[in-house]
């Protein structure tokens, strides 16, 4: 998936992280892998104000819902790999429609809490958070924009509850998202807090916010390569200076694997046609390490 942001070659993420070695890796860990075929993405269709190629991302992430929703719903983990950050449209979806309890940690500098009303770039690789929350859509709205019709109906219906989200990483929140957060009372570690508390105490505020009420539930991880400092991973579309560092970023991973609650993951926005052969090569293997460690890798 591309058409949800401007840049050329974030649909090649998926193929260059699975060429250098990640089925091996994870069947080292201890994983059986059943490998789902790219998902084909139509290349024209409509679009609603604020929502660049909305049918072409939707009707996508439609496909990977359905595909979430079966695998997750069969007892599997569901891994996907991006593409840009619109596949979450679908993996949120479908991961709901099999836990209506779903927990959420988004590492990102971004929040991806837009919508087509408050966009301001209409890149839907900026909303995936904002159209599966509760409090943001209204379902005669979303029947409204072609391609996300499916997301108002049965069994995409459920949204992600405002409190079983955490946020780590933020560093570039547009404002309106900003008057959401506040609004919803979503938690959230930004770049700020990260330096403030630590990335230790920073993830036991995470964990302790998403499992005080119920400590089996299930967590959702969406890990957008840009939360990481662009040193350690440039090769992606939206970098942000000052980011998790190397260890920062894998600890985020390791200890969202020890909480044993991990059901599901995505890992996106590698693009292999930003940056020279040695900033691909870094992020390619910045992303596998991150993979690893949240699939279960320990240091001992
Ligand atoms: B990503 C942005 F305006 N907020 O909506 C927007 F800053 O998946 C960026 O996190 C979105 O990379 C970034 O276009 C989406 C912008
Ligand atoms: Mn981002
Ligand atoms: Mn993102
Ligand atoms: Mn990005």
């Amino acid at each position: 998936m591309t058409f949800g942001q401007p840049f050329t070659g974030v649909d090649l993420g998926p193929s260059s992280m699975i060429e250098e070695g990640l089925p091996s890796q994870l069947s080292q860990l201890g994983w059986r892998i059943e490998n789902t075929p790219e998902v084909d993405f139509a290349t024209e269709g409509r679009e609603a104000p604020g929502a660049r190629n909305s049918e072409i991302v939707g009707g996508g992430a439609f496909k990977i819902a359905e595909l979430v929703r079966t695998n997750a719903g069969e007892g599997k983990f569901p891994l996907t790999l991006g593409g840009d950050h619109s596949i979450s449209i679908g993996t949120l979806a479908g991961m709901l429609s099999n836990y209506p309890d779903l927990g959420v940690i988004w590492v990102d500098a971004h929040a991806d809490l837009n919508t087509p009303e408050i966009s301001g770039s209409g890149n839907m690789h900026g909303m995936p958070v904002g159209l599966c929350t509760e409090g943001m859509m209204k379902d005669e709205d979303l029947r409204n924009i072609p391609g996300l019709s499916w997301l108002a109906e049965k069994p995409y219906k459920n949204r992600l509850k405002p409190s079983n989200l955490v946020y780590v990483g933020l560093r570039d929140v547009d404002l309106p998202e900003r008057a959401t957060i506040k609004r919803l009372g979503i938690k959230y570690y930004s770049m700020y807090d990260i330096d403030r508390l630590g990335i230790g105490r920073v993830m036991e505020g995470a964990f302790q916010h998403l499992t005080e009420s119920n400590p089996s539930r299930p967590i959702h991880l969406s890990y957008d390569i840009d939360a990481i400092d662009p040193a350690s991973a440039p090769a992606t579309g939206t970098a942000v200076r000052g980011g998790l560092t190397y260890r920062e970023a894998h600890y985020v991973a390791e200890r969202t694997a020890n909480s044993g609650n991990l059901v599901g993951a995505d890992i996106v926005e590698l693009n292999p046609s930003l940056s020279d052969d040695k900033g691909v090569a870094e992020t390619t293997q910045m992303g596998l390490a991150v993979v690893r460690s949240f699939m279960g890798e320990s240091i001992i």
